[in-house]
């Protein structure tokens, strides 16, 4: 026990993603989503990339989101097990088609709609307050063959549609909304992130910015709406964070550093600041990409600023400008970075930095002065279940305590305002990068393999009682 505990309010909970979790991918009318033809195995990185084409679902592949673990079935059984644990806040991401299952009809579909309410419901009733991702790489199919995805301008219009049905529609039971999950994902993985598949000939990074910019009005437009549907509502951007080191104190590291940290930010720098900043201007004349500026656009971006800053956090970075050292980097989720050799990694590399928590949440709050939430961290790890029946997953609670107990600090020591922490896959779901099942994050363990097989029965691990412990005494007690 120590005396630094976070506040009442403290938003404590888990986040998952509908793709990841929810299955069912064809039910209740529901539209195929471009996550639904991610496949499990070695093309599944190339296909988020966009560098393999899969327009389609086909018979040489399987597709983990088609049944995930089958939320969609057993919502009400997961979210009594969150409010067992205590949890005060759910993050989950609405699936846009089950709301518009092609992006482009007039009106949305009610089942896709009621599934949203009787999920909200079950939150309420157990007093759980719900954070809901707008899009978590997971937009209609439709509109990436008829718009070649973001690169359009009518997505704009699209996602303001479906923003003003589901802000309407729910505006008595959700308060917190982000509006694209990972937004600088655009950089790694650009279909996932937004549909980008390059064409012959075309500029990628012209295709790339084209597509941001469409993205940052689509947010400012949603932050704006969700302002004016619901007052009081309180809407954020959303980082897939972890701050860059300079891999030594040479000069040029710190600033390859600098610049590769600044190319992630540049999303929610306008996010959260309203306007393109200057780096970002200088850098993309330099490389000749034109801006798709339009009447109007400016006065969006500076009048749809987030309420909050939300971040994922697994790892820090480590950058360097020395090309032979570049050549050594390892994967850290979907970026690449040079390996720290003061750190340890998990099973699939991530290096684990708790002080690095600490550091990024120092990074944004002095570049934003918004307030923060951590909205995803955790430990992917292999699970054993024992001759008696447990999972006795140790390696998981050290991992979450001491980056909770980082968290902390920065929150009594550094004076950071942060209004919760949701860890990720709080029960297991699929990864996100691999499609596996086995590289597991939750307190409770899914029965379900790589090849799908399993009773999709869920089981209580080690880490259960633990976490409901750190929540009970608001991170009080992290033994
Ligand atoms: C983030 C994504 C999540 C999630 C997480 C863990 O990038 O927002 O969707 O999956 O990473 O990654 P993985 O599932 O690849 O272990």
């Amino acid at each position: 026990m120590t005396e630094k505990r976070l506040p009442d309010n403290f938003l404590w909970g888990g986040a998952t993603a509908a793709n990841q979790f929810e299955g069912a991918w064809d039910a209740d009318g529901k539209g195929l989503s471009l996550i639904d033809l991610v496949p499990y195995g070695p093309d599944r990185g190339p296909v988020t990339r966009g560098e393999l084409r899969m327009l389609d679902c086909d018979a040489d592949h399987s597709y983990p989101s088609h049944e995930a673990v089958d939320h969609y079935h057993h919502f009400k059984e997961d979210i009594a097990l969150f409010a067992e644990m205590g949890f005060k806040c759910y993050r989950l991401s609405i699936s846009w088609t089950r709301i518009f299952p092609n992006g482009d009809e007039e009106t949305p579909n009610e089942a896709g709609l009621a599934f949203y309410d009787e999920l909200f419901d079950e939150c309420r009733k157990h007093g759980i307050e719900p954070l809901v991702t707008l899009c978590h790489f997971d937009l209609p199919i439709c509109l990436v063959k008829k718009f070649g995805g973001w690169k359009d301008r009518q997505m704009i219009d699209c996602f303001a549609k479906y923003c003003r049905t589901v802000f309407t529609r729910y505006k008595d039971k959700v308060k917190y909304w982000i509006t694209f999950n990972e937004i600088n994902m655009l950089h790694h993985m650009p279909f996932s992130a937004c549909g980008l598949l390059v064409d012959e000939g075309e500029n990628p990074d012209q295709a790339k910015y084209l597509c941001a910019h469409h993205e940052l009005l689509a947010s400012a437009q949603a932050v704006k709406l969700a302002h004016e549907i619901i007052p009081g509502s309180m809407v954020g951007c959303m980082l897939a964070g972890g701050s860059f080191y300079p891999f030594t104190c040479a000069p040029e590291d710190v600033w390859k550093a600098k610049q590769t940290e600044r190319s992630n930010y540049f999303f929610i720098d306008i996010q959260s600041r309203g306007a393109y900043p200057n780096y970002a201007l200088r850098q993309l004349e330099r490389d000749g990409i034109q801006i798709d500026w339009q009447e109007g656009d400016r006065e969006l971006l500076a009048s749809g600023t987030v309420d909050f800053i939300s971040f994922s956090y697994y790892c820090s970075r480590c950058m360097s400008a020395d090309p032979e050292v570049l050549k050594k980097r390892i994967a850290a989720n979907a970026f690449k970075t040079v390996r720290n050799p003061h750190l340890q990694a998990s099973e699939w590399g991530w290096q684990i930095d708790p002080l690095g928590l600490r550091i990024t949440m120092n990074d944004l709050y002095d570049r934003y002065q918004k307030p923060l939430f951590i909205v995803e961290n955790g430990l992917g790890a292999k699970d054993v279940i024992e001759a008696d029946g447990s999972i006795q997953d140790d390696y998981r609670i050290d991992y979450l305590r001491e980056h909770i107990r980082a968290m902390i600090d920065a929150v009594t020591e550094d004076g950071i305002p942060l209004m919760g922490y949701t860890s990720w896959g709080p029960i297991d779901l699929v990864s996100a990068s691999t499609g596996e099942m086995s590289k597991r994050y939750g307190f409770i363990y899914v029965d379900k393999d790589d090849q799908g097989a399993g009773t999709l029965a869920r089981r209580k691990k080690k880490s259960f009682d633990w976490y409901k412990k750190v929540i009970a005494s608001n991170g009080a007690d992290l033994d």
